[in-house]
Order: structure tokens, then C-alpha cells, then sequence
């Protein structure tokens, strides 16, 4: 009898459920749900090309930018796979400008799910490295009573869980529940998602930035003298460092989480509070890279301890190795205290 070498994402959910005495199992049925949402996506954008699912729908989503037809399908998968398994009180997603009620047919749980259908949409079309990120938490509203916002506008240091699928050369579930970051690759032989990374522990220091250069000239000054410190020559710290910025920010982060670096999307002159959002982007993302050993700040603060005001707000984001970030906030710190030096 052959012995059993791989550790499929259903299993790793199982025996992670056993760390936790108290657990009802409800949790893990529903990443297992999403896990097959993801896997339906993956199929969709692999063969996105030849299906008639790329480009623009016609439509505006809540942040007045125009909607591709794969976010919609991957919403809408999305809501579907998880509407009526029983875990969930309430939903909310990107491309939708209110909370999503769970459909009054079925069963009422306790999790409230975030997420962020597609990420990276301005690469979908180029067969770019995309992404599903997600972020779980548990009911502030009593059972039994009407869901609201302020379930879905808890700080990210209540989540219980969090995770992201990559739709790359190969498609890549990524979560934790709070004990360690584990990775998992679709293996499309038999549809299964097995473990090929576990306890993912990112480089205290890296030696690659990812942001948009383009946006340059409208930065805080300190985050200017940062990249300029970046790319001068020292070998003993290990600059300079490479640029690599895919505009996928799950592509980016997970890049630098395996290589060591730092992704950065800053408040700058024309967008004050970033551009990226707190409740279903850089809160997942900061759960995962501190689990894995990282730090994840709008520059000042932890991401995570961020208080949420609306359901789609923006926010500064630093995120990966820890001495890279303390490093970009120290540059800030001392170019608001001595802005003339
Ligand atoms: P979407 O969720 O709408 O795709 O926007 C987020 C995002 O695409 C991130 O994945 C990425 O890091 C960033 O926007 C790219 O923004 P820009 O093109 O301004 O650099």
C-alpha cells in the first residue's frame, strides 16, 4: 500500500480544526467552501482568453471604476459558494457597495466573510498573475438579531481568519487561522489543492521594493529619500535593492513573502489615504505577512489596529519584512521631524 506523501488543503483544515478544543468545525467548512469557489475561478480565468469573459462590462462598480466581466463572474461565485452553508451571518465584498445579507432560505451562522473577488484587475486581460483575497470574522451583533455594518467594520486584529488564492502559472491557496501562513497548489490532475508550503516565515530583511514609481512626484519626502536609499550601492546591506512591481498586490506580497521585501502603496498628494482598501486588501494581507513573520503599517501604525470607519475605505499600506518596513516608516518619521534637512 502506498504511502500517502501529500497533505491536501481539506486535511490540513481538519487537523488545524484539532488545535483548537472549543472549535464546532464551522470554520473549516467554510474555507473548505471557499476553496471550491476558488477552484471554479481558477478554471474561469485559465481560459479566460478564449471565453468571451474578458474586458469591460459597461458598468461603474461602487468606486465609479469600470468593472471587468471576470470580477463579476468571480463575485458572483463567490456569494453563491458561500451563501448557504450555515457559517455565515453576513458578507461583503469590492464590487459591492453594501453588506450582502445572507438569503433568508438559509441557515444563519457566525463568521462574517470580506473579500475582494478579483484583485489586480487592470491585469486580467494581460494574463497576469491575479488574485482572491479574503478575511473572516466572527458575529459582533448578537445571534438572532439583524446583521449590520458594524460586523463587517471590525479592526483586523479581530479576524480569526484570512487567506488569498493566486490565479498564476499555477493556481496557489494561501490562509491561516492564526497559528502559522500555509500554502497550497492546485493540482489540476485531480482538482485537489495540496500543501507546498508550510509555515511560510518571510526574511526578516529583503532585497526587493514593489511601487508604483510612476507616482513618484507626489510622495511624502522621507518615502522619496527612502527609494533613493534603496538603490544606492552597499553591499553590506545588500543594496541595491531590485524593483519588481507586478500591480497584482496578492502577486506582489506573495512574491516578497518567499524572496524577502517590501510592497508599498502610500498616501501621496492626489490619493491622501492611498488607494488601496482596509477592510477586504490590506487587512487579510496584514494578518498573513505577521504570521509569516512580518509587519504590516500604514507608515505609523499596525494595519491591523487600524479602527474600520467605512465599509470601503482607503489606507496607506507598508507591508513585508520587518527591518524593511521599520526601516521606510524611520525615513518618514525623521523626514517629518527635520523637513528642512
Ligand atoms: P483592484 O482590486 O481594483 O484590482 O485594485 C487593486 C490593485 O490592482 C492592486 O492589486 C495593485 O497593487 C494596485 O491596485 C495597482 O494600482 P496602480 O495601478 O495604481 O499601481
Amino acid at each position: 500500500m502506498p504511502q500517502i506523501k501529500f497533505m491536501t488543503l481539506a486535511r490540513h483544515i481538519v487537523e488545524e480544526e484539532r488545535k483548537y478544543p472549543k472549535a464546532t468545525g464551522e470554520l473549516s467548512n467554510l474555507l473548505h467552501d471557499l476553496s471550491l469557489a476558488a477552484k471554479v475561478i481558477s478554471l474561469e480565468v485559465n481560459k479566460a482568453g478564449l471565453a468571451d469573459i474578458l474586458g469591460f462590462t459597461g458598468d461603474n462598480n461602487v468606486h465609479g471604476e469600470q468593472v471587468k466581466k471576470l470580477d463579476i463572474f468571480a463575485n458572483d461565485m463567490l456569494v453563491k459558494a458561500m451563501d448557504h452553508g450555515g457559517h455565515l451571518c453576513v458578507m461583503a465584498s469590492e464590487e459591492e457597495e453594501d453588506i450582502i445579507p445572507i438569503p433568508e432560505q438559509f441557515k444563519i451562522g457566525k463568521y462574517v466573510l470580506l473579500f475582494d473577488p478579483l484583485d489586480g484587475s487592470s491585469n486580467i486581460d494581460a494574463n497576469v498573475s491575479i488574485g482572491t483575497i479574503f478575511s473572516i470574522y466572527r458575529r459582533v451583533t448578537p445571534d438572532g438579531h439583524p446583521r449590520t455594518m458594524a460586523d463587517c467594520l471590525q479592526p483586523g486584529v479581530n479576524q480569526v481568519a484570512a487567506g488569498y488564492i493566486i490565479y498564476g502559472s499555477s493556481t496557489i491557496f494561501v490562509y491561516t487561522a492564526g497559528k502559522g501562513v500555509h500554502a497550497f497548489t492546485l493540482d489540476p490532475a485531480f482538482g485537489e489543492f495540496l500543501l507546498s508550503h508550510t509555515n511560510i516565515q518571510i526574511p526578516k530583511k529583503g532585497k526587493i521594493y514593489s511601487i508604483n514609481e510612476g507616482n513618484y512626484l507626489y510622495w511624502h519626502p522621507g518615502l522619496k529619500k527612502y527609494i533613493k536609499y534603496l538603490q544606492e550601492e552597499d553591499k553590506k546591506t545588500k543594496r541595491p535593492y531590485s524593483g519588481r512591481y507586478i500591480g497584482s498586490m496578492v502577486a506582489d506580497i506573495h512574491r516578497n513573502m518567499l524572496y524577502g521585501g517590501i510592497f508599498m502603496y502610500p498616501a501621496d498628494s492626489r490619493h491622501p489615504t492611498g488607494k488601496l482598501r482596509l477592510q477586504y486588501e490590506c487587512n487579510p494581507m496584514a494578518f498573513i505577512v505577521e504570521q509569516a513573520g512580518g509587519r504590516a503599517t500604514n507608515g505609523k501604525i499596525r494595519i491591523m489596529e487600524v479602527q474600520p470607519e467605512k465599509l470601503h475605505q482607503r489606507v496607506p499600506i507598508f507591508i513585508g519584512s520587518e527591518e524593511d518596513v521599520l526601516m521606510v516608516e524611520k525615513f518618514m518619521a525623521e523626514s517629518e521631524e527635520h523637513p528642512d534637512k
